[in-house]
């Protein structure tokens, strides 16, 4: 592993070229890119090869809320790597991958029985997918095909992914390789209903009845699953209204409808709990996660689902394989020593707890926002939360870059996108990190004006 000084060094000289970064505006990044590139992390602060320290305010991409270097973690991957570094995936296992399963299960909520394994929330989705239209089939349901999706949400980047996505910038360039077949509920954002709310707004539990609209059209047996974030992260944490969940999950009951939580970003504690369903009280038929599992430091992802969509599977001959569908690196023996150590911090640190306890700090810190300049709406749950702003006259996203680029000055790491900043800290910050974060924030807003 390379030191600190010698990543400091190989930052200074760097050849930017050949990297394709995603979802960068490379161009502008490769201009100047010393304050964009990490040599080290530590706990809750990144130093960029510049020297700086950074205040990790995602927690990565929402990632790694426990903190970087985690010592436990980075002895669990240090010893598998030694141990035991791959297992082939199809038609064998390993011990670490089946207890990971259980211990996944254990923390979900009541009802939920298998754990099929991908490598990113992108991948864990697609499989969700695929598992939907083949359980109606397996069930003699071939008709039920149809995905319903919902504006504004974003299921990773995959075919399947962006087609129930609903973020235009992410689908308009690929629009004949999205499926066919697939609807959209409306979002359930309304500035002038829930402004400046905190926690769940009161307003839009209605917007679920829309499902009745779809179901009036396309007819029940032609549809497949429902797919919906908890909480819409990277559409800029877009909290779901009181009622709402529970109204798509009597809808879905109503039509034999599969509901389907893509908690990539809820999962494992960043609602306080380890996944958004159990905040809210609804249990949906899959559950999709990724990044928290390991805090982020090898890839993983997975589908939890329902018993009775694995036994739908259980059938014919029993030498035959099941489901046609799997990765090289499903369940790898890495990513699962990595996920291990990883539930054992969350739960020897009191995780989610500590998540819950910050939850009202960060609330109280970002609406104090509200009044600064061009602060259009602020909005939070758990340790997630958002600022949206104004977009500066004829230049969209400018203002939002500004508020980044003095950010990094005031030795904080947010995350912009379009025209919201994005926080979600680590669970490990303390009180007067998250305060700081946000007096930071207040900072870099007015400089942006
Ligand atoms: N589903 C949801 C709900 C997500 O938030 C994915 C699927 C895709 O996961 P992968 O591992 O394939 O990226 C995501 C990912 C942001 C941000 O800043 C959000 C994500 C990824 C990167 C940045 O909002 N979400
Ligand atoms: N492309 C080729 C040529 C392959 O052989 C494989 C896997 O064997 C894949 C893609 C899929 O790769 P992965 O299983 O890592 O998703």
């Amino acid at each position: 592993m390379k030191n600190e000084p010698a990543a400091l060094a190989e930052g200074q000289s760097l050849r930017t070229g050949a990297y394709w970064m995603p979802f960068t505006s490379n161009r502008y990044l490769k201009r100047n890119p010393r304050s964009r590139v990490l040599a080290s992390a530590q706990g809750a602060y990144y130093t960029t090869t510049e020297g700086k320290r950074l205040f990790d305010c995602l927690s990565g991409l929402w990632c790694c809320p426990l903190g970087h270097a985690h010592p436990k973690i980075a002895e669990a991957v240090a010893k598998q790597v030694k141990e035991l570094d791959y297992s082939p995936a199809f038609q064998m296992g390993h011990p670490k991958i089946f207890s990971l399963a259980e211990r996944i299960v254990e923390l979900a909520p009541k009802g939920m029985g298998h754990v099929f394994f991908a490598n990113s929330g992108s991948e864990a989705v697609d499989t969700a997918l695929k598992i939907a239209v083949a359980y109606h089939r397996m069930k003699g349901e071939a008709s039920r095909t149809r995905l319903i999706g919902r504006e504004r949400g974003y299921h990773g980047v995959g075919m399947g992914g962006i087609s129930v996505g609903g973020m235009s910038a992410n689908r308009k360039m690929f629009a004949p390789l999205t499926l066919l077949g697939v609807d959209h509920l409306p979002h359930t954002y309304d500035a002038a209903q829930m402004g400046f709310t905190r926690g769940q707004p009161k307003w839009g539990a209605h917007l679920a009845d829309d499902l009745e609209r779809l179901v009036a059209l396309h007819d029940a047996s032609t549809i497949a699953a429902v797919i919906v974030e908890p909480m819409q992260g990277s559409a800029g944490v877009l909290v779901p209204p009181v009622g709402y969940l529970e109204r798509l999950r009597a809808i879905c009951d109503k039509y034999g409808i599969l509901l389907v939580f893509d908690e990539v970003i809820t999962g494992f504690g960043r609602l306080g709990h380890a996944f958004g369903a159990q905040r809210f009280g609804v249990t949906p038929d899959m559950i999709t996660f990724a990044k928290i599992v390991t805090n982020g430091v090898i890839p993983m992802g997975g589908v939890i689902v329902k018993p009775a969509i694995y036994d739908a599977f259980m059938t014919g001959p029993e030498a035959a394989v099941e489901l046609f569908h799997g990765y090289t690196y499903s369940g790898h023996p890495v990513a699962a020593a990595a996920a291990h150590a990883t539930l054992d911090a969350l739960k020897e640190e009191d995780a989610f707890k500590r998540s819950r306890e910050l939850e009202p700090v960060l609330e109280q810190a970002m609406h104090s926002l509200k009044g600064e300049p061009g602060v259009a709406d602020i909005r939070n749950i758990g340790t997630a939360a958002a600022v949206e702003l104004e977009p500066l006259l004829g230049k969209p996203g400018a203002r939002a870059l500004k508020v980044f680029e003095r950010g990094v000055e005031e030795g904080m790491l947010y995350r912009f996108t379009g025209e919201t900043i994005a926080v979600a800290p680590p669970y490990i910050a303390t009180k007067a990190e998250v305060e700081t974060m946000v007096e930071k924030l207040r900072v870099s807003i007015r400089a942006a004006a």
